[in-house]
């Protein structure tokens, strides 16, 4: 349990910074296999070494360490302790289990993610999350690591944002496995949370005091005009793409309305299946870095036209709206009542330059400074955020943009692969004394 009100935090994932792609033993992961094919990812760019924070986790946690923060998010590799169906990979364990160690000895908190995004390529092999299997095997996994790391981690998030390996990653194609199928993109869907809601419950039967949750990034537009089709427009678009995943999660079943409006796609639900997807969670995880402004039409990938605005844009080309995370906040308290919210991410990517050993990234001072102001402010105002992660520690492989967008608060050079923190290091781990202390 924790013990403060409000933990203050930072977030990475496996495949983004662990490097080690193909070392003691991990086999391929969706994302090796995607980034591997030419034309998927920025310059071609993988994440076969990336930060090497496989060697280098010591260094990356003496660093949290200095921050100061109270807990760190990271994600396993499912390849690197199950490399094949029925293997369990002793280096691979044991990796997480020095990982954790290391943490606890700082005295930060662990907080897991069992899934952002690289699934075993064995597993795509037979369908991947087309499959029903795929849940399964998933709560395999999931139970290997609860009786692997259950005795010293307390906080695990089954799956990170869904909507990205069902979009991105089966609608879009821009994200592995590079499928471009809406109606595969609803099975996806249907087998991702049937997945989260069953390892919920192997949670529950084999940790019971442990606490557990799923992070999402759910998508809460601004309309940019008046009139009933941008209304209408707007409410199929928050359907498709925010209440797919949290209305089911919350007990409510899918949006029928989104169903009605696109009568040919069917979803694989099997009896009970819409329960298990409902079992409780003890927090939701929050994933914020934009807001949109959305007007009519919306075209037939469910995608509306957004609205150029004029506010500051980070290196993602993403509007920055601090006040947009406080409006996200209370629309999530208002229709789903969560007990718990963390924020699991928020961040910018910015042009960073490293002069003589320094990074004056002064759009992240402020952009983390605004949106931590926001989300205390929702706390006053009753929101119950009881923790903010903010992402990322380390410069990483953005995924297709490789390695040209930077979001860490700490500087890659992925030549050397030296570290060095930027102004924003300096700046957050202020903002964590100063808020502590008070907490
Ligand atoms: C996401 C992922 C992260 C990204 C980050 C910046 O939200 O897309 O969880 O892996 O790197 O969000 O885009």
């Amino acid at each position: 349990m924790l013990k403060k009100d409000f933990i203050w935090g930072c977030a990475t994932s496996s495949y983004q910074i662990e490097g080690a792609a193909s070392q003691d033993g991990r086999t391929p992961s969706i994302w090796d296999t995607f980034s591997h094919q030419p034309g998927n990812v920025f310059e071609d760019e993988n994440a076969d070494t990336s930060c090497d924070h496989y060697h280098r986790y010591k260094e990356d946690i003496r660093l949290l360490d200095e921050l100061g923060v109270d807990a760190y998010r990271f994600s396993i590799s499912w390849s690197r302790v199950l490399p094949a169906l029925t293997q369990k990979s002793k280096k691979g364990l044991d990796f997480y289990n020095r990982l954790v160690d290391e943490l606890l000895e700082k005295n930060i908190l662990p907080f897991i993610t069992l899934y952002h995004w690289d699934l075993p390529q064995y597993l795509q092999d037979k369908g991947g999350w087309e499959q029903r299997d795929t849940a399964y095997h998933f709560v395999d996994y999931a139970r290997t690591m609860f009786d692997t790391l259950g005795d010293r981690v307390d906080n695990w998030i089954t799956l990170n944002e869904p909507w990205c390996s069902a979009v991105l990653g089966h609608m879009l194609g821009t994200h592995a496995p590079g499928k471009t199928d809406i109606q595969i993109t609803h099975t996806v869907i249907h087998h991702l949370l049937l997945a989260h809601g069953l390892a919920m419950q192997a949670l529950r039967s084999e940790l019971p005091n442990a606490q557990g949750g799923i992070t999402v990034n759910p998508f809460t537009p601004l309309q940019g005009e008046e009139g009933q089709e941008h209304t209408e427009a707007l409410e199929s678009y928050v359907n498709f793409h925010t209440c797919m995943y949290l209305d089911p999660i919350y007990g409510r079943g899918y949006p029928q309305k989104h169903l009605s409006q696109n009568p040919t796609i069917t979803l694989p639900i099997k009896d009970g299946d819409m329960d298990i997807i409902a079992s409780p969670t003890d927090f939701i995880g929050v994933n914020y870095y934009t807001e949109q402004i959305l007007v009519a039409p919306i075209n037939n990938m469910f995608f509306a036209e957004t609205l150029e605005t004029s506010a500051d844009k980070t290196e993602m080309g993403w509007d920055v709206v601090p006040d947009g995370l406080l409006r996200q906040l209370h629309w999530i308290n208002n229709r789903y009542a969560p007990k718990t919210i963390y924020i699991t991410e928020n961040g910018a990517a910015f042009n960073d330059l490293k002069n003589n050993d320094r990074v004056k990234d002064s759009k992240r001072v402020d952009y983390i400074q605004k949106h931590i102001s926001k989300t205390l402010q929702s706390a006053r105002e009753g929101v119950p955020v009881r923790g903010y992660f903010l992402w990322s520690l380390l410069d990483n492989f953005e995924w297709d943009k490789g390695y040209s967008k930077r979001f860490g608060i700490v500087y890659c050079d992925y030549s050397t692969l030296e570290r060095t923190k930027k102004d924003s290091f300096f700046s957050y781990k202020q903002l964590i004394l100063e808020h502590s202390s008070k907490t």
